[in-house]
């Protein structure tokens, strides 16, 4: 890295200097949501106005182009040949209506009224792309060659201001519609060119963590948040849904397959797979030719309700056989555990899945489901079960604070024939909290190699039993998977945190004051907790141990962490405070008692002792107070929720430590 000499100093600081402007310019740029991308135009003079709007995830090209913006706020011909997809073309339309304009759908559009201005979208622009010149364009073939890939232009067709977006399928429309939305700015969409696709072919949320499975309501929320961060993939797999393990022999009733058919429809309309995940491994027998049946009878049921993408998760189970046949045909041991599993995920890849139409491969979770060197068991599935079958792996640790491209290819070949690699999904178990329930996790994705999408399949996040709360992570895993190397973890949070909060300034703050205190993930040093608390808490000692007037910006963050009730709410998102109830209570009640604290504290230097006393009362209080259990949970009863590493109660308890007690 940096081995420059000491004497070298002096010449340092200019560029240092420089960096931390830099920083701050494109900080200032990031926040108000504009920056400037590429200043080249096509003729190499130097842009206009060269800004485009930012885009998460990011796309793998996006530049400014030299012509104006694409007004929708008055008359404007979507223009969609038949069979073009009727989500994108719906969307496309609320977004011409949220801009104030009014959206005519057509098929085809040879004399456009004057003022007006066109959307061109379909998967086949090849005669719109040449109107604009731009069918020669490399970038923008290479996104059209990709799956899920797509192209957004603007420029002038038929003599009105149009933009086009072209996309590889469906589901590349889809996506470009989402990148429509982002480049609306004023009524008009930003001139711009676009070529994208994602780095990695599944992308997604897995619902699989235990306690409390989410609710209807929030699925479909979820689905319809991660469509529009281009997200591919929700698996359906809560641990404490009893239908999916205990009682994974058992058909649905009729009102539980309406409501799972709401879901595999939301997730097509939302371009995203229903991935059924059933979990037998509780009291399977892998060669009883009755649990095969049972088995296949139960995905044929999904089957028939429109789900096209099946995982048979082994996970968290017995580590050898179970049944006496098995032990019989198979023996013990973890070798021959997975000799047995390999049999039975064989045959229901045989029977069910591979004679289907449409049906993706068959994806399961092994029993040893993490770490990535070679043993017994995964050379064993490795050999034994079809190569077509994909793994699902959580990296080095079950919760693997840090992921590498390295690891993640050895797990390929651990799992896989010597020679061929097994295709392998991620499953990150982060932000999941069911090990700690009474903590949430809201810093952002860390530590997982920009590169992974190298040997990975696809990455899948696995979220806090709090639907609304783990959105941000949602945000950062959509980012990281369509292009790792664009994800940057912070300015990620950040578009994600404002997309959540909404315009309001008073509730960006109070957002992102709450987030600050629930950094804190099991003490990894890339997620330091609290970081802006502390550093008021610092800055405070230093100023009160000096003998200065205080800052204030400890007071101002107390008396901001005590309106979170009021402000958080107000958010674009409402169920992020509804979800955060017990936590934003706790921070209330904390935000109370520093500021107690810091009344007694000034109070004791006066020399007011009574109105000392009064304050330090009131402190204690709200430390009783924040301490109750509020936070419900399915097996544990009813919780504290915690706060980082505590700092506020910290704070509170070393103030009147300071301070002698009446
Ligand atoms: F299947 C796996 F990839 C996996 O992660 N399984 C579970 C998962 O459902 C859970 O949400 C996650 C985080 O707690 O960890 C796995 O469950 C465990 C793992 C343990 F090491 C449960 C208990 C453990 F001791």
């Amino acid at each position: 890295m940096n081995n420059a000499p000491i004497s070298a100093g002096a010449r340092r600081r200019r560029p240092v200097f420089l960096l931390i402007a830099g920083v701050a310019l494109v900080a200032a740029l990031v926040v108000s949501g504009w920056f400037v991308v590429a200043h080249d135009r096509p003729d190499g003079k130097g842009g206009d106005v060269a800004a485009v709007p930012s885009i998460f995830p990011v796309p793998q090209h996006a530049r400014a182009e030299a012509g104006g913006p694409v007004p929708l706020n008055g008359h404007v011909y979507v223009v969609a040949p038949e069979g073009t997809d009727q989500a994108s073309v719906d969307a496309v339309r609320d977004l011409i209506a949220g801009a104030g304009g009014t959206a005519e759908v057509v098929t085809t559009l040879s004399t456009p009224r004057q003022g007006a201005s066109a959307i061109r979208v379909g998967t086949d622009s090849d005669a719109a792309l040449k109107a604009l010149r731009l069918d020669g364009d490399p970038e923008i073939r290479s996104a059209l060659e990709r799956p899920e890939g797509y192209a957004v232009a603007t420029g002038t067709i038929e003599g009105i201001p149009t933009a086009v977006l072209a996309g590889r399928d469906n589901d590349g429309v889809f996506h470009g519609v989402q990148t429509l939305r982002q480049l609306l700015k004023d009524g008009a969409l930003a001139a711009v060119r676009i070529s994208d696709w994602p780095l990695t072919e599944t992308r997604g949320v897995i619902e699989g963590f235990y306690g409390t499975p989410w609710s209807h309501q929030a699925r479909l929320d979820v689905i319809e948040f991660a469509g529009r961060q281009k997200m591919n993939t929700y698996i359906y797999s809560p641990k404490d849904d009893p239908l999916l393990r205990e009682k994974w022999r058992d058909l649905y009733s009729n009102q539980e397959l309406g409501e799972l058919r709401e879901l595999i429809d939301a997730a097509a309309a939302n371009h995203l797979r229903f991935s059924y995940a059933l979990s037998p491994g509780i009291d399977v027998c892998y060669s009883r030719a009755s649990d095969l049946d049972d088995a296949v009878a139960k995905l044929e049921s999904l089957y028939s309700l429109g789900v096209r993408s099946f995982v048979i998760p082994l996970d968290d189970i017995a580590t050898k056989v179970q049944c006496a046949e098995d032990l019989r045909e198979f023996g013990s041991g973890q070798a021959n555990l997975a000799k047995a599993q390999a049999s039975f995920l064989n045959d229901i890849n045989e029977k069910f899945i591979s004679g289907k139409d449409g049906v993706l491969p068959l994806e399961t979770v092994p029993t040893f489901y993490n770490g990535s060197r070679s043993t017994p068991y995964k050379r064993e599935l490795g050999t034994a079960l079809n190569p077509g079958i994909v793994v699902q792996w959580t990296g080095e640790e079950v919760v693997s604070h840090r992921i590498t491209l390295d690891s993640a290819k050895t797990a390929g070949d651990s799992y896989g024939r010597p020679g061929s690699p097994r295709d392998i999904v991620l499953w990150d178990n982060y932000p999941v909290n069911d090990y700690s329930q009474d903590r949430l996790f809201l810093a952002p994705v860390i530590g997982r190699d920009a590169d992974l999408y190298k040997t990975v399949r696809g990455i899948v996040t696995n979220p806090m039993i709090e639907p609304y709360l783990s959105l941000p992570a949602i945000f950062n895993y959509a980012d990281l998977s369509w292009n790792g190397p664009a994800y940057h973890p912070d300015e990620s949070m950040n578009a994600a945190l404002s997309l959540l909060a909404g315009p309001d300034p008073e509730v960006q703050a109070a957002v992102r004051a709450f987030v600050d205190l629930n950094q804190d993930w099991q003490d990894d040093e890339l997620t330091p907790s609290a970081p802006e608390l502390r550093r008021d808490i610092d800055q405070f000692w230093q100023d009160y141990d000096a003998g200065r007037v205080p800052s204030g910006g400890l007071k101002a963050r107390a008396v901001l962490l005590q309106r979170l009730p009021e402000l958080l709410p107000r958010m674009a998102q409402p169920g992020f405070a509804q979800d955060a109830t017990a936590w934003v209570a706790a921070s209330a009640e904390y935000g109370h008692g520093v500021e107690d604290a810091l009344v007694m504290l000034e109070a004791t230097k006066r020399g007011d002792t009574a109105s000392a006393a009064a304050a330090r009362k009131s402190a204690e209080g709200a430390l009783t107070t924040a301490a109750a259990k509020t936070q419900p949970t399915l097996e544990r009863g009813v919780v504290t929720p915690v706060l980082g590493g505590s700092e506020l109660k910290s704070f509170i308890e070393q103030a009147l430590q300071r301070v002698p007690a009446p």
